[in-house]
């Protein structure tokens, strides 16, 4: 891309709204704007790490065998009245009546309209295990929006829902997505901490959050320090093997972890003094295990090994999406503004020239941008006319994680300057050395995907 011919509205000013950091940093680097309260149009800038967020989160999915469709946002009230979720939901349910006066709702989440799908199609344990999921649009009309996209009225989200015969069988479920839910945080650059929580209005009492440290985190949470140290890397895990799925549960569960909601101050100060850790995070993703909470009163039955008809035993599993932005930018930034991991970023790498209109400068650039692109990256090519404080200044505040920095002078002895954002330092070689540097900083991020 070329950010002349971009969109990109980049603020000069702190926007006044903004409490946190994300949250202006969001608006100042042209990624959102708000339409209301809690409710954002993506900007291009924006819906660049949304997607790049949404393909992890699809991969990863495609990874531990689960199977992605897609649901309406609208719902019809009759289904939430079968679960008896209609009135229990409360004033965060936006209701809407059409034409015909027929109760509608904007879907908070899938519990139901999934429990009609299966029990609509699904007649045998034969059929069984089965996990679905979707990316969709959520509305859930919060009392106080807050924070930008952290906490939105209207915000994105994957939810998955696992069918199972028995309970075992969907506490492997369970694990299952944990698993992958390591994974997909590590592989957008986040250390996600599994919590012990509280089912809230979803319900169910064996859930996890997963939780991002953060001091502008809406939750308290107490755990003991050496969860940090854990690390899923790049382990090859056979998400069918019980054993494999249950092992990375107990590794990752076994030490105290909790949010307020759970949290019991006689285990916690059995933990030595010194790992003892009370901090805030961001929610980034919440799994449960409800059993036959949705199934049951919903008729989701499937005739068993024995002839006899039985409800399913389910879970579902929820990543905060949209709030994915806010949570990476909350850990990854410094006072210029965004520091994107590289498997997020909008763009792999930056092109500033500095003397636009110079003939050898503009074709070196172009010659570069060109190769870039052919050996399948996305740069972003600061070709306007500006001075390059001014290129500098904005690529540090949209934050790509590399910056190729092209100017008349390192050009005649054939040298670019290539530059990470995070530390700041640079290094001066050919631009084909650039380019194979890169290759190399982006294989990890490439292979991750496969
Ligand atoms: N049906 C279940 C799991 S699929 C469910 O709805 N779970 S949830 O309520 O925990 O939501 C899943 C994730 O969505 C949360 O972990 C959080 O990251 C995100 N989320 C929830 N509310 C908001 C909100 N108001 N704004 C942005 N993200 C949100």
């Amino acid at each position: 891309m070329r950010l002349s011919r971009y969109f990109m509205p980049v603020l000069k000013e702190d926007p006044k709204e903004a409490q946190i950091v994300s949250h202006r940093l969001m608006l100042r680097a042209g990624m959102i704007k708000q339409q209301a309260a809690g409710i954002y149009s993506w900007l291009p800038m924006g819906y660049r790490v949304l997607r790049r967020i949404e393909q992890i989160v699809h991969e990863e999915q495609a990874r531990a065998g689960h199977i992605a469709m897609l649901m309406p946002t609208l719902q019809s009230a009759d289904l939430w009245r079968e679960s008896g979720r209609y009135d229990d939901y409360g004033e965060e349910m936006l209701r809407i009546k059409d034409r015909h006066k027929r109760d509608l709702l904007y879907g908070p989440t899938n519990e139901e309209m999934i429990t009609d799908i299966f029990r609509a199609h699904v007649n045998s344990y034969k059929d069984l295990p089965l996990t679905l999921y979707h990316v969709q649009w959520k509305f859930r009309d919060e009392i106080r929006p807050r924070f930008g996209v952290m906490r939105g009225r209207e915000f994105l989200m994957k939810d998955g829902y696992n069918f199972d015969l028995t309970r075992e069988d969907a506490l492997h479920a369970y694990n299952r997505h944990l698993v992958s839910y390591l994974r997909t945080y590590e592989r957008m650059g986040l250390q996600a901490i599994p919590m012990r929580a509280d089912g809230g209005p979803i319900g169910g009492d064996y859930t996890h959050e997963f939780l991002v440290l953060a001091e502008t985190g809406e939750s308290e949470v107490f755990y003991d320090s050496e969860i940090t140290d854990l690390k899923f890397g790049s382990r090859d895990i056979d998400y069918d093997s019980v054993e494999q799925c249950q092992a990375v549960l107990e590794e990752f569960t076994s030490r105290y972890a909790r949010t307020d909601e759970t949290h019991d101050e006689a285990l916690f100060n059995q933990i030595p003094a010194e790992r003892r850790r009370v901090a805030r995070g961001i929610e980034v993703g919440q799994i449960f295990y409800f059993g036959t909470k949705y199934s049951e009163p919903m008729g989701a039955t499937v005739v068993g090994p024995d002839g006899q008809r039985v409800p399913v035993h389910m879970g579902s599993h929820g990543i905060g999406v949209s709030r994915l932005l806010g949570a990476i930018i909350e850990a990854s930034h410094d006072d210029k503004g965004i520091i994107w991991p590289e498997g997020v970023t909008p763009f792999h790498v930056g092109i500033v020239n500095l003397k636009q209109g110079d003939a050898s400068t503009d074709s070196a650039c172009e010659a570069l941008y060109k190769e870039l692109k052919s050996q399948g990256f996305d740069p972003l090519y600061d070709d306007r006319d500006e001075r390059a404080g001014a290129k500098f200044a904005t690529m540090d505040l949209i934050g790509l994680p590399w910056r190729i920095t092209v100017g008349p002078r390192g050009l005649a002895a054939n040298k670019v300057e290539l530059t990470s954002r995070r530390n700041g330092q640079s290094v001066e070689l050919s631009p084909q050395e650039a380019v194979a540097r890169l290759k190399e900083i982006y294989q990890p991020v490439f292979d991750a995907a496969k």
